[in-house]
């Protein structure tokens, strides 16, 4: 059986992935028409994105109930035989569990509202500060106060993300019994995986305090020690009773100490972590909604702090340029004119032969960039739209407003999967729930499976060497070429073998001189998107060009 370090997950975000029905969103027997596609990228396990009933006003992230399956996508029959045909393939289930807060559509909330009962102290419900003000001063991940008048009462209700997403209390033990029973359900339906949403924003203070004016609010209600507490008994009252289960936590920023301490099995949390520290390197001082030109050294800095750190504190990574929550890699550390798949294969070794679990977000497996969606109605996304309106608050014009959420919209990723050259790339036979984007005509997976060299099968390279080499999924990792301003390099290490990794990520050609013990008989190229290179000791990398040396010790 593939371990999770051997294994590679893809990512399905199921609205935009294949509409079986025509009503222009993806769903369950679209995910069921297309697992030959699936079987043929060779992946060992499906992320599903959040398919449980909801409001969808953040897309799904907003649940009403945990044990049912959204009419927008379909049955619980039908998840059931996409369970097993998947499982027939080898290829296991993982769910999106969204545990840090409730819709405020849940039952549970809507009780809250309507009596006094258990149900109130299932929120983090608080009274105004004394000279009326909010309860704390915390910001909204997606704009605005952390707070909303609960009902008719003097208390209001903590959401860190959108106003419908009401922040649940782990301290209350009822709570956590109700989750363990959803975790319980989705087992006993085979499902293999989880996925845990801002698992570290988890456990807040029992006093919230206002951040004081040098402090950033979210250091007061992320990683707070308690998190590991209830993430230990999770695993020990739950899936850590199985030997079977991967569970993945998201990590709101955090640090590699905290990484290491979710992931180190000797703690029975979780098996890995998701960090996004090296997707904000084109964030201008720290904030999202800005442009600005990544930063390449800071971009290698953070992936082997990580690396390093991980490493040596036996923690695991979860791998990944892409997911729902982020524009198109390719748009910002690739290409996307003529060195698009090859740059989108240097990308692809890049992440995947680093130590952790890689994660492939669909479309990135067939070279998609960013839609470039040119009107604001273009977009869905309430985060895009909130942040459109500060934008404008802020005095930027409805023009450079929209220029920055063509780049940093988390709809880039949300546009339909781009299946053939046809009608809305093949995604649906009615009107797509989001704009296709234009570009199908080029990239779509129809073509990228006639293609010689294509970028998906050099995917597929990439998970079948994962399961037959252990020095990728085991082995120690170094950094090497740190201050070199266009190549991200290192070196992976097992008792036998020692692995060279070059990767260019500039325009330009770079002349790199090999370590000499990885220039002689015992030394071979693993795996490289250049046609017909050979090692040399002075080695010439040609342009996004990525190469893999193996050396026998
Ligand atoms: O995201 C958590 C999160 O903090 C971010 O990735 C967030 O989307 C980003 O900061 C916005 O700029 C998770 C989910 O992946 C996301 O889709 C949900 O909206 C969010 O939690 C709330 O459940």
């Amino acid at each position: 059986m593939t371990t999770f370090k051997e294994m590679t997950v893809y990512q399905i975000y199921p609205k935009s992935f294949y509409d079986s029905n025509g009503d222009g969103v993806g769903d369950l027997q679209g995910i069921i028409e297309k697992i030959p596609y699936i079987k043929e990228l060779g992946v060992d396990m499906v992320w599903l994105n959040p398919i449980f009933p909801s409001p969808q006003k953040d897309n799904g992230y907003d649940v009403s109930n945990y044990q049912e399956i959204d009419p927008l996508y379909g049955t619980m029959e039908e998840f059931e035989l996409l369970v097993s045909l998947l499982e027939k393939e080898g290829i296991g289930v993982m769910l999106d569990m969204v545990f840090n807060h409730t819709s405020t559509e849940h039952p549970w909330f809507q009780q809250a509202l309507s009596d006094e009962g258990k149900y109130r102290d299932y929120y983090l419900l608080r009274q105004s500060q004394e000279d009326g003000s909010l309860p704390t001063n915390w910001q909204s991940k997606f704009s605005g106060p952390t707070w909303a008048k609960f009902g008719n009462t003097d208390y209001y209700y903590l959401h860190l993300f959108d106003v419908s997403q009401a922040d649940l209390n782990w301290r209350n033990s009822q709570v956590r019994q109700e989750l363990r029973q959803v975790l319980s359900f989705w087992l006993s339906k085979g499902v293999k995986g989880f996925r845990f949403d801002v698992i570290n924003l988890i456990g807040k203070d029992v006093q919230l305090v206002d951040a004081k004016p040098d402090e950033e609010d979210k250091s007061l209600y992320t990683d707070r020690p308690i998190v590991h507490d209830f993430l230990k008994e999770m695993n020990e009252k739950s899936f850590g009773r199985l030997s079977n289960v991967v569970t993945v936590g998201e990590l709101s920023s955090t640090t590699v100490e905290q990484g290491k301490s979710y992931s180190n099995p000797q703690n029975r949390e979780l098996d890995m972590v998701f960090n996004f520290h090296h997707l904000k390197v084109d964030y201008k001082d720290g904030q999202k909604w800005t442009r600005m030109p990544y930063d390449f050294i800071e971009l290698k800095k953070i992936i082997n702090e990580w690396q390093v750190g991980m490493n040596e504190g036996n923690g695991w990574s979860a791998l990944f340029w892409n997911n729902h929550d982020q524009p198109r890699a390719l748009n910002r550390f690739g290409h996307t004119g003529i060195y698009r798949e090859k740059s989108a294969k240097m990308l692809a070794a890049a992440i995947h032969l680093l130590r952790g679990t890689p994660y492939i977000y669909q479309g990135e497996e067939i070279g998609m960039v960013n839609p470039d969606y040119t009107r604001l109605k273009d977009y869905r996304d309430v985060e895009s739209y909130n942040a459109y309106e500060e934008m404008l608050k802020k005095g930027l014009t409805k023009t450079q407003a929209l220029e920055i959420l063509q780049e940093k919209s988390r709809d880039n990723a949300r546009s339909p999967m781009q299946w053939q050259n046809s009608t809305h790339a093949g995604f649906t036979k009615g009107t797509p729930w989001i704009n296709v984007s234009e570009q199908y005509k080029e990239i779509n997976a129809e073509s990228e499976m006639s293609k010689k060299d294509s970028v998906f099968q050099f995917y597929q390279q990439l998970i079948r060497l994962r399961k037959e080499c252990q020095i990728i999924s085991i082995g120690d990792y170094q950094p090497f070429l740190v201050e070199h301003p266009w190549v991200f390099a290192y070196k992976r290490e097992d008792e036998i073998h020692e692995l060279l990794v070059l990767n260019n990520f500039y325009e330009e050609e770079v002349l790199i001189e090999l370590p000499d013990e990885f220039v002689n008989e015992k030394s071979s190229i693993l795996i490289s998107n250049e046609e017909n290179t050979k090692i040399t000791k002075k080695y010439r990398l040609s342009p996004f060009e990525s190469i893999a040396i193996l050396r026998q010790k």
